[in-house]
């Protein structure tokens, strides 16, 4: 841990896979606690670059991209692109959005590779893997499914299975089935390279649990002492795959860099990208470089990378990798293959221009230490009761008042009241709370404090009354506008790093420079006496019921098109014999007349013309049929079935019906009109 302030700081987040458009989980996750951490040391006028791009090699991306049809080059420049918006839309501030196809990080990550290859830091190996004679290719992780040995999941990927969490080996599988073409793989003989995670265990244990328990999260530390406790495993760093980063020596032709292999090195390549000035960012230790991180990163990022980085040997390792842990939506985990997410591009066609509403919301449950839940009733309270309520009310009171009562320009302040001594104290010290928070990634409870002092403004106004204190004290209300101004001019600095559309509205509403810094903040003389401030401009809107509902709804009709697409068929009734099934008379018949039989939901009774005579039937269709739109349709009905009493009607028969899988019904109908009485066999 870095005690004294650092020279410079390298901040990277999770390069994202081009394989998909970003939801919520990512933002809170990731590049929102990165973006708050970058703002802020940017307000400290600190030198850091902030380094982003998009992972564009691996299994996830070539199996996308033959879910769609398109080649692995066109999935990821589509994605890319997505990715790339909805991050500039949502003020997340990298200094690069690169990505890894690019011809810079190819050369950059062969070079690593080759680095380590000639210092003999890999170890080659000739093993036995699975093939796909089908396909001719063999089958890396997620080409390769099936049975869990540890749960039973069937589905479980030649890597992990995402339903016990358990780390695989393809070879642990059950039965397993090649995802390209369904054939059983065989085993083939294929060469690879091998990092020896083993040997580099004594100074993994020395570098993290010795060097990092006070510092870095219960959650990363205690993961990273696990995997070390459990003993590491050489790993392989290459693929028998086309596409990627080829390796960069005889005798590996179709062979590419494992997609761990060179993400991580795409940090250095963007910065590559972006700077001639790189190195000092990569390679001289009083460089701060923090991971932003999801969990299911953690060992690429505390254990494998440093590894790398420690056997090249002329790089810096990270100080921090304050991962996060999950956000889940309205109770549910979220999931890009069942569509539930809250898709970034989506959220802002709903709600446009509410960025900060949903950064404001995210950040507020961020899931630092646990796994958090998004629903949208949270998002509406914070945004009517917290940003609308407190932080916007406060500032529109300030602004609103001192055009009101003094044309706009800041009054002088009078003597101070105790309580005024108070209220400057708070705010005085209010930037080094907020700092330190920051500094420590905890940025839930630095969001707090920016609130807290927002609701001391407010608060103040309340409890002081200028409005009706200027009927009889003006000198007074001179103090209580200043102090209030105050405040709200340290607000739009400390809450740039988390409301950056807000903070700017805000900042040219009070006319202050933009060159202010955190340094600026807290001060009680920031907008000096006589400064003009511009016109009041509302900060926060009120969000209605209707608009987050259809949210919700919307995502109720997802999970019934999920349950109606994952529902089971089921399976075959006992066998019977043929003279079982002609003992039941079935007649097509036509409806006379439906009606809604009284105190129930579910009952229609329906005259039915079956040829033989009228008759009634009670059948349990109303939910799904409106008696006036089924008068004249043909059905086929069971007409030797015992009558039976149903809410005192006979019902004499049934009327058959097939089930669809989210349960709605429909009739059984000949396909061309017969003639009532007609049978069915
Ligand atoms: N693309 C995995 C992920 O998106 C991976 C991160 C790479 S960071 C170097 O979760
Ligand atoms: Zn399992």
């Amino acid at each position: 841990m870095t005690t004294t302030t650092p020279k410079r700081y390298t901040v990277t987040a999770a390069l994202p896979y081009a394989n998909g458009p970003v939801h919520i989980g990512h933002l809170a996750g990731v590049y929102l606690p990165a973006d708050i951490y970058v703002r802020y040391l940017r307000l400290q006028n600190r030198d850091v670059k902030f380094i982003c791009g998009s992972d564009e090699h691996g299994v996830p991306i070539t199996i996308r991209a033959k879910k769609e049809g398109i080649t692995p080059q066109q999935a990821v420049d589509k994605y890319h692109e997505l990715i790339k918006k909805s991050f500039a839309d949502f003020n997340i501030s990298f200094d690069i959005y690169d990505r890894t196809s690019s011809k810079i990080h190819h050369e950059t990550a062969a070079d690593f590779f080759l680095k380590l290859y000639n210092d003999g830091k890999f170890i080659e190996q000739t093993t036995q893997q699975y093939y796909d004679e089908k396909a001719q290719q063999f089958l890396a992780d997620r080409y390769i499914v099936g049975t869990c040995p540890k749960c039973g999941n069937e589905n479980a990927y030649g890597d992990q299975c995402e339903s016990c969490g358990t780390s695989l080996n393809a070879t642990d599988l059950i039965n397993p089935k090649s995802t390209l073409s369904g054939a059983v793989p065989v085993m083939r003989e294929t060469k690879h390279w091998y990092l020896p995670l083993n040997e580099y265990e004594p100074w993994l244990r020395e570098w993290i649990v010795e060097g990092h328990k006070g510092d870095w999260k219960p959650n990363v530390y205690g993961q990273c002492k696990s995997w070390i406790d459990q003993g590491l495993q050489p790993r392989a760093v290459t693929r028998d795959l086309d596409w990627g980063v080829p390796v960069p020596v005889e005798g590996a032709e179709g062979k590419v860099l494992y997609v761990w292999f060179d993400a991580p090195i795409g940090y250095i390549s963007a910065t590559k990208a972006l700077t001639d000035d790189w190195e000092k960012y990569w390679k001289d230790e009083e460089t701060k470089l923090v991971h932003f991180i999801g969990k299911d990163n953690i060992v690429f990022h505390c254990i494998i990378f440093p590894s790398m980085l420690k056997a090249h040997g002329d790089y810096i390792l990270a100080d921090n990798v304050p991962a996060n842990e999950f956000l889940n939506l309205e109770g549910d985990k979220i999931s890009t293959s069942r569509n539930w997410a809250v898709w970034l591009h989506e959220y802002l066609e709903a709600f446009p221009g509410k960025g900060d509403v949903l950064r404001y919301a995210l950040a507020a449950n961020m899931p630092e230490t646990k796994d958090n839940d998004f629903t949208w009733k949270d998002y509406q309270a914070r945004n009517n009761n917290e940003l609308l309520a407190i932080l916007g009310n406060f500032i529109n009171r300030a602004v609103v008042l001192t055009q009101k009562y003094y044309e706009a320009a800041v009054p002088a302040r009078g003597e101070l009241t105790d309580y005024d001594k108070q209220v400057l104290e708070v705010l005085e010290g209010m930037p080094m709370v907020i700092a330190t928070y920051i500094e420590r990634y905890r940025f839930r409870d630095a969001l707090a404090e920016l609130m807290n002092l927002a609701r001391l403004g407010n608060k103040y106004l309340a409890d002081t009354e200028p409005w009706k204190l200027i009927k009889t004290d003006e000198e007074r209300v001179k103090t209580i506008m200043n102090i209030a101004l105050q405040i709200s001019g340290s607000l739009a600095i400390l809450m740039e790093p988390f409301l950056p559309e807000s903070a700017t509205k805000l900042r040219n509403m009070l006319n202050l420079a933009l060159g202010n810094s955190w340094a600026d903040a807290g001060a009680a003389d920031l907008l000096k006496e006589g400064h003009v401030i511009g016109k009041p401009e509302l900060l926060f809107e009120k969000v209605e019921d209707a608009a987050v509902e259809a949210q919700v709804q919307k995502l109720l009709d997802t999970k019934k098109a999920n349950e109606a697409a994952n529902a089971v068929v089921a399976p075959a009734k006992e066998d019977i014999t043929f003279d079982e099934f002609s003992k039941m008379d079935i007649r097509i018949g036509t409806i006379l007349a439906a009606e809604k039989v009284a105190k129930t939901k579910k009952l229609l009774k329906l005259t039915i013309d079956t040829g033989i005579d009228q008759r009634t039937v009670v059948s349990g269709i109303a939910e799904f049929f409106n008696p006036e739109e089924i008068v004249g349709q043909q059905v086929s009905i069971l007409v030797n079935l015992a009558p039976r009493e149903i809410k005192g009607i006979t019902s004499q028969g049934m009327i058959l019906m097939a089930e669809n899988a989210d349960g709605s019904l429909a009739f059984v109908q000949p396909s061309k009109s017969i003639k009532n009485g007609g049978t069915v066999s």
